[in-house]
Order: structure tokens, then C-alpha cells, then sequence
């Protein structure tokens, strides 16, 4: 939605923090529409409760959105969990040396999957999984191209920056020739996945060998030059500091100004279940939804903030749309394992369409299917009520 909605801003907010001059000055700037500055959005984290925070993301939301919260019928294919990296928060991955105790699987195989939803009205195949060190680009894009010749029509959205540089580096292409090919072979867009947390510091820790965020950042800004939309995410909860957070929002921030072509902006909870990082504790749900506020604030150039689900969970999923969130991914059809393996309630993460109308409908926003990029597919129910 490009037009903003007239909406009545809740002024009472103001009043409430009237003895603070940094959270009025925050309040004051929603109101106008100005961008907050990045020492605003750590003061937000370390000063603001989250009824402040989420009033003016919710307030903010309404205007972008009305009442409209998207979806997508999708289904994922995880090629492989086999990895060369060894991330500490990854528990799916396993090593080339183990991989007997993983997956790997053929193209035959993967096409069986995509004809699984022949003559189902999903829209969106994602792929994506681990770095498998004999899966190079000549393999996925002959994926690509016989998913696409079977279903021409089905949004192609695979591979994150981190897959693709592997890739890019072993066929001995640059970022823009490898994105190129992958894009003549029916690629249409990428995941927002390894992004992590930008600082190199939190990177050193608990993901130090793949791609860094100057390699991420050039991946997406040229996947965006090409013209093929992206996701970004952010692994929140673990080892890093708020600082990181606003640190890395803002280099996605600036990024969407200088070239555009961020679809949304996709939190990620850690999750301790079963990795190198089990020790750390989970954040609670009360920093869970102030995180997403904030993002609605902070990254006032995406016009999409995604809770994913499967990896939240449902309930805390729905509670996020009062905080921000307008988009929560789709159906899944229980196609993904990365979650389910780290410790998330949703073991078999599936919806059917009518449990994810539901979940939308009983908080009082209207379901919306939306395409891979945004177009709106269909309005489940009162169209009118969306928009005010
Ligand atoms: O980069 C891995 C994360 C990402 C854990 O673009 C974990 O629409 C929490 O990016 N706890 C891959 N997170 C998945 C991803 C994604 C998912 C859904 C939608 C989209 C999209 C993208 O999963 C990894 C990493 O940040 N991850 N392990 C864990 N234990
Ligand atoms: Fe490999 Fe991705 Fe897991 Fe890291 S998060 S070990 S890159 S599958």
C-alpha cells in the first residue's frame, strides 16, 4: 500500500511521557512522520515500557496498512541440512563428515515435492538450507529451471546470501554474473536469511566464517539493482546488545534508501533447543514484541514487518500484530525443519488457510493472501473495514 491512511494519532502517549524529553521527542517525531536517529532507537530499547513503544508502532502500522494483515500460501523445500559452516545457534545443520545423519536430496526428488501441490493454489516455493559443498550452481539452477518449466506460474524465492556466495565464489562468477544466471534460470527473488547480526564482533562469535554484512549488504543491493526483491532479517536474543540491533537495522535502513528493494523485515528469535548456544537463554515475549515495535519505528522505509511464525510460535505470532507486525509469512504446509530442530512449539508447522484467516480475524485485522511481492490476491472479508 503506498497511500498512508488518515489516522487519528493517540495523543494520550504524549501525555504519558510528558517528564521525558528523548521518548517525547520520539513520540513528537511519529507523529510528524520524521525518522528517529539511532541514538533515539537505543534509548527506545533501553528506557521506553512496550505499551509506549507499541502504541506508536501500532499507530504507525494502521497508517501504512489499515487493519490489513498479508499472508501467503507457500511451501519450502530445504535442499540439504549438510553445511561446510558451523554456526552455534544452527541445530539442523550437520557436517559433510555426518552427513549420513542428514538430508540431501536429488532434483528428481525435489520436483516431487513441488508436483506434492499440483492443482493447489500455493503461490510461492522458498528454498533454502545448508551449505553443501557438492551442491554448486549448475545443480540449482537445474532446479531452478525444471521447477519453473513445471509450473511456470509458481514464485520462485531461494538461497540466501550466504548459499549464494558459496555458490558465486566456487563457479568463480562475481555477485552480479552468478545472480544473473540464477535469474535467467527462474529465480525471482531472495530470502532474507544469514544476515544474523551485521557487527562483525557478534559474527566472530557465533557465525565466523561466512559471508560478512559488506558481503551480505553487496548480494541483496545487487540482487536489488537487477530488479529481483529481497527479505532482510535479524537473529535477535542471543549474544548481542541492543547497540547491534540498532546497528544493524541501520545499515539496513541505509541500504533501502541508497538502492531499495527490501520487501520486509523478518525478526528472528533465537531459539536454544538442541545447539553450541543452548546455554544462552531465550529473551522473554515482553522483548519479543518491544523488538518489533521498534523495528516499526526505526525502519520507517520497509513497508513490511513479518512474524514468522513457525519459529514464534502462533499465539505470539497474533500478539505481535498489535505491535507493528503486518505480515506472518503463510501456510508452510509443514515443509520447514530449521525451528521445529531448534526447540519451537510448532513441531509441524502447518496452516491451513482458514486457521491463518482465523488467527488474523480474532484480533480484529482482515486477512489478506498477498503474492511473493506484495500484490494483493484476496481480501478475506469486509474489504471496506480493512482501510480504516
Ligand atoms: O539465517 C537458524 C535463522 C535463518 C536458528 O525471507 C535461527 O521470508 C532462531 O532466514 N533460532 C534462515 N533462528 C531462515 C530465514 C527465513 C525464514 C523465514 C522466512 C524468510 C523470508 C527467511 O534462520 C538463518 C538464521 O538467522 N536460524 N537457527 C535458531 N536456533
Ligand atoms: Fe549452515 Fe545456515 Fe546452519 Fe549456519 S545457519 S550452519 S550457514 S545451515
Amino acid at each position: 500500500m503506498s497511500e498512508e491512511l488518515n489516522v487519528v494519532f493517540p495523543d494520550i502517549v504524549l501525555e504519558q511521557v510528558a517528564a521525558d524529553a528523548v521518548l517525547t521527542t520520539v513520540a513528537t517525531k511519529v507523529k510528524n512522520g520524521t525518522r528517529i536517529t539511532e541514538a533515539e532507537g537505543l534509548y527506545l530499547f533501553e528506557h521506553a515500557e512496550l505499551n509506549f513503544v507499541g502504541a506508536l508502532a501500532n499507530y504507525l502500522n494502521i497508517k501504512k496498512h489499515g487493519k490489513k494483515v498479508y499472508f501467503n500460501k507457500n511451501f519450502h523445500i530445504e535442499p540439504t541440512n549438510v553445511c561446510i559452516f558451523t554456526c552455534d545457534f544452527c541445530s539442523y545443520s550437520k557436517t559433510y563428515k555426518n552427513r549420513e545423519k542428514g538430508w540431501e536430496l536429488g532434483i528428481d526428488q525435489m520436483l516431487d515435492i513441488v508436483k506434492k501441490y499440483d492443482g493447489q493454489p500455493v503461490t510461492e516455493v522458498h528454498i533454502v538450507g545448508g551449505v553443501h559443498p557438492k551442491m554448486n550452481l549448475d545443480y540449482f539452477c537445474e532446479l531452478l529451471e525444471k521447477i519453473h518449466a513445471h509450473r511456470p506460474e509458481l514464485h520462485l524465492k531461494g538461497f540466501t546470501a550466504v548459499e549464494l556466495d558459496y555458490m558465486f565464489r566456487k563457479a568463480k562468477l562475481t555477485t552480479r554474473e552468478g545472480l544473473e544466471r540464477m535469474n535467467k534460470a527462474g529465480l525471482q527473488s531472495l530470502p532474507g536469511g544469514g544476515a544474523e547480526i551485521f557487527a562483525q564482533e557478534i559474527r566472530d562469535k557465533i557465525c565466523p566464517d561466512k559471508v560478512d554484512a559488506a558481503g551480505w549488504l553487496d548480494i541483496h543491493e545487487t540482487a536489488h539493482e537487477l530488479g529481483m526483491p529481497t527479505n532482510a532479517t535479524m537473529l535477535y536474543g542471543h549474544v548481542e546488545t541492543y547497540a547491534h540491533r540498532i546497528d544493524h537495522m541501520s545499515r539496513l535502513r541505509e541500504s533501502q534508501d541508497r538502492v531499495g528493494g527490501f520487501n520486509c523485515f523478518i525478526p528472528l528469535k533465537f531459539r536454544n533447543g538442541d545447539n553450541d548456544m543452548s546455554h544462552v537463554p531465550e529473551v522473554s515475549l515482553v522483548e519479543d514484541l518491544k523488538l518489533y515495535a521498534i523495528a516499526r519505528i526505526f525502519l520507517d522505509n520497509f513497508a513490511n514487518v513479518k512474524a514468522y511464525w513457525p519459529m514464534l510460535g502462533r499465539e505470539s505470532a497474533q500478539l505481535t500484530l498489535e505491535y507493528g507486525v503486518n505480515d506472518l509469512d503463510g501456510t508452510i504446509d509443514d515443509t520447514t525443519k530449521i525451528y521445529s530442530m531448534a526447540g519451537s512449539e510448532e513441531q509441524n508447522p502447518s496452516m491451513s488457510t482458514e486457521q491463518l484467516c482465523a488467527l488474523i480475524s480474532t484480533v480484529g485485522k482482515v486477512p489478506v493472501e498477498r503474492d511473493s511481492v506484495y500484490n494483493e490476491i484476496e481480501v478475506y472479508g469486509n474489504t471496506e473495514e480493512a482501510t480504516v
